[in-house]
């Protein structure tokens, strides 16, 4: 099965709603004169929540090719939960994507395994797709537990899912170490962990989900890199940090995927 390739910009807390604007207009412009497929290569942004209106109004204003989503969601639906934003809330300002799980939110904010597993559900039912960051700490590696320990996180949240949820489910496997340090995953890592993680999939589901589910690397991911790690069977695209606030250097990478 054929899986196209995603590229992912996760902006973190950076860019007001006019930066993300601009950005995506340039970007936009960029592609455009590079004669840019987008049915080779898929392309997403994860703004703050303060810029998704600004970027949807773009998006349908010019068609846009181009998909967005947030960066995390609250695991509730309603009600009294100060500061939260709602799944539906995001698929009505049409959202494709949420990341959960990503390290920064696990280690800043009290999002353990549990949690994960409701906000995973809560795209799901809202008819988005999960971003599921999973990867190991320089500690785990040091002990040689990484794949084990990658594996047992995607293991847990897709325990009580069904087939065709994990069919929906990108994984990005995005270790610890590599998370805006600089230090970037060898392809050789990459495709290890990125195997491990589908041959898990298959065989807890069997083999039409694990085929469908789209693998991601993250980690310090730039335009020098972006090649030999796409070259690895099993990576099927980036979930890009610093790089992504970089208009040109994301379109490279775009290109080069
Ligand atoms: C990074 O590359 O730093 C990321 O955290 C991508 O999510």
């Amino acid at each position: 099965m054929a899986r196209i390739p995603l590229v992912a910009g996760n902006w973190k807390m950076n860019f007001d709603h006019l930066e993300a604007t601009y950005f995506l207009q340039k970007l936009a412009w960029l592609l455009r004169d590079a004669k840019f497929d987008y049915r080779r290569c898929e392309l997403a942004l994860m703004p703050a929540f303060t810029a998704l209106r600004s970027v949807q109004v773009l998006v349908e204003a010019d068609d846009l090719k181009i998909h967005y989503g947030a960066q995390t969601v609250s695991v509730t639906s309603q009600g009294a939960f100060t500061g939260d934003v709602s799944a539906d809330m995001l698929a009505q300002l049409g959202c494709s994507y949420v990341i959960v799980g990503h390290s920064e939110r696990r280690k800043y904010h009290p999002e353990d395994d549990a949690n994960i597993v409701d906000q995973v559900r809560a795209v799901l039912a809202a008819g988005m797709q999960p971003i599921l960051c999973v990867g190991e700490s320089y500690e785990e590696r040091r002990q040689g537990i990484e794949l084990e320990f990658a594996v047992g996180q995607v293991q847990d949240v897709t325990r009580d899912l069904s087939k065709d949820d994990v069919a929906k489910l990108i994984v990005a496997y995005e270790p610890v170490w590599a998370v805006g340090t600089g230090m970037v995953a060898t392809p050789d890592v990459a495709r290890e962990a990125a195997r491990a993680i589908r041959s898990h999939v298959e065989s807890a589901f069997g083999s039409q989900p694990a085929q469908a589910m789209r693998i991601l690397y993250g980690g310090s991911v730039t335009s020098k890199n972006v090649q030999e790690l796409i070259g690895q069977p099993d990576v099927d695209g980036f979930l890009i940090g610093g790089a992504a606030l970089d208009v040109d250097e994301f379109a490279r990478i775009a290109r080069m995927t």
